[in-house]
């Protein structure tokens, strides 16, 4: 399961933000492991939520992602090269998403977000330069393994003095897997929450570009709509002025940003969204149910799951046409409903 870390300044309201992400999107696991906060989070997706009305199964099973929440992560306009990691605990996250806090008059969060660029590039800048110079002391003595990743690694220093953010290069694959162990933090996709408090204030500029998207949460707000009963929160979220549900937006962002889609299986047990990455094969899908199903695939029926409403059932959208059989090969669609066939 991907996971996303939540990062940003003291008091942006990283924790807040975090506790009505799980009490919302129904967490389904929560522990605590020193100073790192993790919790399982439901992908919100009325698809699900239709073809559960249609099937009325005994269980409906969502997407699910991973947040964590840290203990301070970062001190304003503390420098990463005084040696200590800062950013130790989303090292391994999948994305970022960063609080930004604008909820009072001294709130200034464009030049937040700057500071936290910043650092994430200062970060990775440290990171760089220190394995680069290891190479560099092996070239010396004509040990010329390390060529090919130096190579590399001089293009993302390049990017990083120029201010360029490494999730805006593109890489091959070679570089990629080249790169792929430092774990470069502006190679992560970046979600930028922008928190705000209840006047109608600026978007935020400079918050979108490749691998990076804005939302606004309010998150005060929110968690004063989640403390009403689910039939209630939408008309109080309309009083509020805050229109859409901030926290399924938070999640569908990241979920888009990680490069996740999903496929659905439907029947009377069962109602599910599966996840895989946006590119995957029917076979890789098959897998993601259950190893047995990619060994043995033999075909995939697939129907785009608003096709499956309309004609009722697999029965009736074969009828009209609408249920494909498609290969190992064929390329999963985002919302695409699956009956996978294989041999034992
Ligand atoms: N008015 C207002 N206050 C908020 C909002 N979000 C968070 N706060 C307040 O800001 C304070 C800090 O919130 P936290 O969620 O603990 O912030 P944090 O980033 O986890 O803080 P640290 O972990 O200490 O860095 C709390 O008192 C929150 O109630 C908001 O949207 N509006
Ligand atoms: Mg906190």
């Amino acid at each position: 399961m991907k996971r996303v870390g939540l990062l940003g300044l003291p008091q942006s309201g990283k924790s807040t933000v975090f506790e009505i992400l799980l009490q919302g999107a129904g967490a389904s696991a929560a522990g605590a492991h020193g100073r790192e906060h993790v919790g399982v989070v439901r992908v919100p997706d009325a698809r699900v939520d239709r073809l559960s009305v249609l099937y009325r199964p005994r269980k409906t099973a969502y997407a699910q992602v991973q947040f964590m929440d840290t203990v301070a992560t970062v001190s304003g306009g503390t420098k990463a090269s005084r040696g200590e990691d800062l950013f130790s605990s989303v090292r391994n996250c999948d994305a970022l998403a960063a609080v930004v806090a604008d909820f009072d008059a001294a709130a200034d969060p464009a030049r937040d977000l700057l500071n936290l660029d910043a650092e994430l590039a200062l970060n990775d800048l440290a990171l760089v330069e220190t394995r680069m110079e290891r190479i560099e002391k092996e070239l010396r003595v004509g040990k010329r393994e390390g060529e090919r990743e130096h190579a590399v690694l001089a293009r993302c220093k390049q990017a990083l003095e120029a201010e360029r953010p490494l999730r805006a290069e593109s890489f091959d694959a070679a570089e990629e897997k080249l790169l792929r162990g430092f774990q470069l933090l502006t190679r992560k996709p970046l979600l930028v929450i922008h928190n705000q408090g209840e006047g109608a204030r600026a978007t935020l500029a400079g918050a979108t570009g490749p691998g990076r998207e804005t939302v606004v949460l309010r998150a005060l707000l929110e968690r004063e709509v989640l403390a009403l009963p689910p039939a209630e929160r939408d008309s109080f979220r309309t009083e509020l002025g805050i229109g859409e549900d901030g926290l399924s937006m938070v999640i569908q962002a990241c979920y888009r940003l990680l490069g996740l889609i999903s496929f659905f299986t439907v029947g009377e047990d069962e109602v599910r969204a599966w996840t895989i990455r946006r590119g995957d094969k029917a076979v890789d899908a098959a897998g993601e149910i259950h190893s047995d199903l990619a060994k043995g695939f033999i075909r995939a029926e697939v129907t785009p799951w608003e096709q499956l409403l309309e004609a009722g059932n697999e029965a009736k959208a074969r009828e009209r046409g609408w249920l494909r059989l498609e290969g190992r090969s064929y390329e999963v669609q985002d919302g695409d409903c699956l009956s996978i066939r294989f041999s034992k």
